[in-house]
Parts: C-alpha cells; sequence; structure tokens
C-alpha cells in the first residue's frame, strides 16, 4: 500500500471515543516498549507519528491512526510492565478484551515479540487467547536488527515452539530500524482487509522506460 496520508486520530478511553469511519482496523498488542509505535512509524515512513517510548501507565488508552482512507491503525497499550498494581492490570484486561471481543471493524491483531528473547508468559497468554477466541493475528518478531543474520532462524523457531504456533499463523520477521519485513506485513494486511490498489494509480505512465526491451 502507497501511504499518502497518515495521521494521529484519537487516543481513546471508551468505546464511544472509538472513530464513526467504517474502516478496518489493525490492532498492534505487545508488551510495553516491544516496539509497537516504532512498527507503525515504519509501516508509514513516518519518524515519529506514533508516539514511541511514551511514559507507561497510560493503561486504558487505544491511539488510533488513521492510514490514507483505507485502514486505522490501533496502538493497543502495552502488558506486561511491572509497575502497574494488579487492580490496575484487571481494568486493562477487561478493557482490551472488550475491544478484541466485540469491535466489528477489527480485521487483524498483530501480536508483536521481540525477536532476541522467548516469548514471555504474558505474551504466551495473548496468543493463546486469541487463538481461543479465533480472532485472526499474525505474529510480528522485531528488533532482528539486533541480534546476527545467522541466528534469526534460531529465535525465529524459538518464538514459534513457545508460543505453541499453528501453521496458519503468519509470522513475520521484523526490524524497525532496517524496514525489514514491512512490504511482507503490508502484503498480509492488504490481503486481510480486501484492499485492492486503485488500478488508475497503477497504469500511471512510467517516468523512466524499461531498458532493453523496445
Ligand atoms: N534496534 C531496534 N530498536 C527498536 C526497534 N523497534 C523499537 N525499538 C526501540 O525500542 C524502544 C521501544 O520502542 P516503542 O516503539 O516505543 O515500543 P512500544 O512501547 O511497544 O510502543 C525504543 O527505544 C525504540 O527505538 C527495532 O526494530 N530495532
Ligand atoms: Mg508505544
Amino acid at each position: 500500500m502507497k501511504v499518502n496520508q497518515a495521521e494521529f486520530i484519537i487516543s481513546a478511553v471508551g468505546p464511544s471515543q472509538y472513530p464513526a469511519d467504517a474502516l478496518p482496523e489493525i490492532a498492534l498488542a505487545g508488551r510495553s516498549n516491544v516496539g509497537k509505535s516504532s512498527l507503525i512509524n515504519r509501516m508509514i515512513n513516518r519518524k515519529n507519528l506514533a508516539r514511541t517510548s511514551s511514559k507507561p501507565g497510560k493503561t486504558q488508552q487505544l491511539n488510533y491512526y488513521k492510514i490514507n482512507s483505507d485502514l486505522f491503525f490501533v496502538d493497543l497499550p502495552g502488558y506486561g510492565y511491572a509497575q502497574v498494581s494488579k487492580s490496575e492490570r484487571e481494568k486493562w484486561g477487561k478493557f482490551i478484551e472488550n475491544y478484541l471481543l466485540h469491535r466489528e471493524f477489527l480485521k487483524l491483531v498483530l501480536l508483536v515479540i521481540d525477536l532476541r528473547h522467548p516469548p514471555s508468559k504474558d505474551d504466551q497468554a495473548m496468543y493463546s487467547w486469541l487463538k481461543h477466541h479465533g480472532t485472526p493475528l499474525c505474529i510480528v518478531t522485531t528488533k532482528a536488527d539486533k541480534i546476527p543474520r545467522g541466528k534469526w532462524q534460531q529465535h525465529l523457531k524459538i518464538v514459534k515452539e513457545t508460543l505453541g504456533t499453528d501453521k496458519s499463523d503468519p509470522v513475520v520477521l521484523f526490524s524497525s530500524e532496517l524496514g525489514l519485513g514491512k512490504d511482507e506485513l503490508w502484503q498480509i494486511i492488504e490481503q486481510k482487509i480486501g484492499y485492492a490498489a486503485d488500478p488508475a494509480a497503477e497504469e500511471l505512465p512510467q517516468t523512466q522506460p524499461e531498458s532493453g526491451n523496445p
């Protein structure tokens, strides 16, 4: 997808604030600091639209970003932040659960996992919960640039085994730093939302003729 426009819409603290536009929503779940905001920024080629490393504790906000007139990215509050109290955690659970279970425009959850480490208990719980409820998901293993290329497959295997993934679950190797996995992830998203590029845009004349062929 060619991103012509990307804008922050709202930090929604409840369903009444969710946008009324009937656009497909792609939600990002993952622990605090795993790289959700960076992933959004990389997908839309913006350095800092999604706020990275914002202070945790805003446990009940869904950050909506509108991409063209095609979809929303919905940055869910990160889980697994140690300094959050038990009651806050429970509130977090209910809030997110409600969104994930009842939001009719939700098309796909990107479960963002740190490629460097085996998925945490929270990651495993999130994965199982999504599978249990039949929520479409895509696992995105990020920060690949932080480990040597030669170890990527080994780390991927650990992630898959620890989560207990199905063959049918898409898994994308990603790095917000390098842009690795960006095209693959866009393809998965486009397919999920039934996106077809505007044919008129595809047929624009090329400025450079293909070399070789007359
Ligand atoms: N090297 C590297 N650092 C990353 C990557 N993704 C995120 N980070 C860093 O990890 C930290 C947390 O990222 P952020 O996107 O704010 O995580 P969030 O809390 O899940 O939204 C920031 O310092 C980012 O710069 C990545 O792919 N590679
Ligand atoms: Mg963030």
